[in-house]
């Protein structure tokens, strides 16, 4: 059994209602993303980074070569390639690894090089996404957002938001199995933050019964986004406690896997969550 059946294996209990939550450290390999970027000066560093995510709790590591934060340029599929593929190279078989890629010719590389789960934001656009994810058996996150990153800001409005992130998550989640996605290895995302106001992202967290009550294990990422600056009138590298709140309530209501760059903080919080959340569903 390779480090990535093990998350998988946590995940099915953690997918129940009364299982753990797991954590999902964010390692962007990027100069320009939002809370993070720039902060590796080479690929040993990231990876040294990624093992202290582990040693802290994280059950995978996401590793990113794209920033998708609002209003973000596309990154060519060489530029995103050379990011990444260096430090999956160092942490292959070591620990369960996750590529944050809208590309599936950069999922292809990385599932070669042991990630054993696609984190996409575009929830399979690129057509070649679900039918490679399914022949190689790896997992996949299916992400709910509004049109492009460079864009997605600009005015978002829904009619109604938790149906139409509902809808389409379903409607993804029953593609993915079409394609021939493992049922148990296809997870949901309702997309915090993109192409989305502050109304609609706390909409979005309020409703998580309501979006894990369809049995996909639920991610959700709060973690130092421009809402909690919103709530909190804090600056980006102030937000840790604002994503610790929101961390615990993401879990209580049923988040099965949440993705965040302080590891330590979360993997506690999760933990009493879901004790709370387990002694509830009891009562
Ligand atoms: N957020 C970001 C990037 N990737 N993936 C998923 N599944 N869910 C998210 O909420 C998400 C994501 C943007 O945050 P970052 O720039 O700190 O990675």
């Amino acid at each position: 059994m390779g480090p990535g059946d093990a998350f998988f294996a946590a995940l099915g209990e953690a997918g129940g209602a009364r299982g753990p939550a797991l954590v999902m450290g964010v390692l962007n390999a990027t100069p320009d993303s939002f809370s993070d970027g720039g902060r590796y000066p080479d690929a040993g560093a990231a990876a040294e980074a990624a093992r202290r995510m582990a040693a802290e709790g994280a059950a995978i590591v996401d590793v990113g070569g794209e920033s998708t934060r609002p209003g973000a340029a596309p990154v060519d599929e060489e530029a995103e390639t050379l990011r990444v593929m260096p430090v999956l190279e160092r942490l292959r078989g070591e620990l369960p690894l996750s590529i944050d890629t809208r590309r599936a010719s950069v999922a292809r590389l990385a599932l070669e090089l042991g990630a054993t789960l696609v984190n996409d934001v575009s929830a399979g656009r690129d057509p070649g996404m679900l039918p490679l994810v399914a022949e190689r058996g790896a997992g996949i996150v299916l992400m709910h957002m509004r049109g492009e990153p460079g864009t997605m800001q600009e005015a978002p409005s829904y009619d109604d938001v938790v149906g139409e992130v509902e809808a389409f998550l379903i409607a993804r989640a029953e593609e993915a199995v079409a394609a021939g996605v493992p049922r148990d290895r296809i997870l949901v995302d309702p997309g915090i933050g993109f192409g989305k106001r502050l109304e609609d992202n706390v909409a979005l967290l309020a409703a998580l019964p309501r979006l894990a009550a369809h049995g996909w294990p639920v991610v959700v990422g709060v973690s130092r986004k421009r809402f909690l600056g919103e709530l909190t009138g804090r600056a980006v590298g102030d937000r840790r406690d604002g994503t610790t709140a929101a961390v615990t309530l993401a879990v209580f209501h049923g988040a099965a896997v949440v993705r965040v760059h302080d590891v330590s903080a979360a993997r506690d919080a999760a933990l009493v969550a879901r004790a709370y959340r387990r002694r509830l569903l009891e009562l």
